[in-house]
């Protein structure tokens, strides 16, 4: 299904601007290419809602042009936007308290799909990441927190020499994540906010990835019986909790009732509150309307229907 489709900006309508040319981009797109169903129903930006920023110490803002730059706050730069997908990396800087940059692939002007992004990757969809250090460029978000943590040595995924299980249960639940959760969770959010706010209400589908989406959040509760939190697999934060909690504090505008997953939802509370998923999730800027009330106002959550549906066509037979 191409995604692209769905959107009513034509693919022409890029800028043909921005990036300076990578000097070599790492492609990594096709391996976990499943995840591309993390839908643009709900990445695109409101017109008509206020985009800020939230406080970072460790977040600063750079243009396209700086982002292969070499700079003194941080060898990283972000390639992002604010979605479940774009989210994972400035809450994963923000959890290993280690400085970075960011740049906003602006979807509203649908700059991923800009020669210059669909450089970095072909697949024509955020987060991408470039380190500028070792003058490489990454794809796909399972594969940067990957690099991040491996080149960081973070104890978020430890080394197959340092803890082979551990690692080994990082790498199957972050694969998980990319191949089950987020897409599963995205078709439930396209299906249930952009094509049936847009009148094409599709019970078949919305059974089909409703049920699914749910499936895995259940995954979600099991484990964390299982592991008895606060984390996925106990006492300490992984890179599996960075990668799983946008997409499952989304439940709410997937439309998956999770009042029964009592283990999902203290986790889902702590993960809020912990300063910092918190803040990365106001990088490049807050939508709270995902994560419905206590987080969102009935104004966020209406604002956002609209705004987010407003920027899809229904793809014709
Ligand atoms: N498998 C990819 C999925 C990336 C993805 O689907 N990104 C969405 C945002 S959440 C996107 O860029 N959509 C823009 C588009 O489809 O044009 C990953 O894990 O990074």
């Amino acid at each position: 299904m191409s995604l692209e489709a769905f959107s009513s900006r034509s693919v022409c309508a890029a800028p043909a601007k921005l990036l300076p040319k990578p000097s070599r981009a790492v492609a990594c797109g096709l391996l976990l290419v499943l995840n591309c169903c993390c839908i643009s129903s709900v990445c695109f930006a409101s017109m008509s809602i206020a985009r800020t920023p939230g406080a970072s110490k460790l977040a600063r803002q750079i243009t396209f042009e700086e982002a292969w730059k070499s700079s003194a706050h941080s060898r990283f730069c972000c390639l992002i936007y604010a979605t479940q997908n774009g989210w994972k990396l400035p809450i994963l800087f923000e959890e290993l308290h280690y400085p970075y940059d960011w740049c906003l692939v602006d979807f509203g002007k649908n700059e991923q799909k800009s020669t210059e992004f669909l450089r970095i990757n072909p697949n024509g969809r955020i987060p991408a990441l470039i380190d500028r250090e070792s003058n490489v460029a990454v794809a796909e978000s399972g594969a940067i927190l990957e690099y991040v943590c491996d080149t960081l040595k973070s104890n978020l995924l430890p080394s197959k020499e340092a803890n082979l299980e551990k690692h080994l249960q990082c790498k199957q639940w972050l694969y998980w994540q990319v191949s089950a959760l987020g897409p599963m969770m995205g078709q439930s959010m396209y299906f249930n906010r952009i094509a049936a706010t847009k009148g094409e209400k599709d019970s078949f589908s919305i059974a089909r990835f409703s049920k699914e989406a749910e499936r895995c959040l259940q995954m979600l509760d099991d484990q964390l019986a299982e592991s008895k939190g606060p984390f996925l697999f106990g006492d300490e934060v992984s890179v599996v909790d960075v990668a799983c909690f946008a997409y499952a504090a989304s439940a709410y505008w997937a439309c998956i009732d999770i009042g029964s997953m009592l283990n999902l939802q203290a986790w889902l509370q702590h993960l809020h509150e912990r300063p910092s998923f918190k803040t990365g999730l106001t990088i490049p800027f807050a939508r709270p309307a995902f994560f419905g009330p206590p987080w969102a106002t009935e104004a966020d959550v209406a604002a956002e229907i609209g705004a987010n549906a407003a920027q899809f066509t229904i793809p014709q037979k």
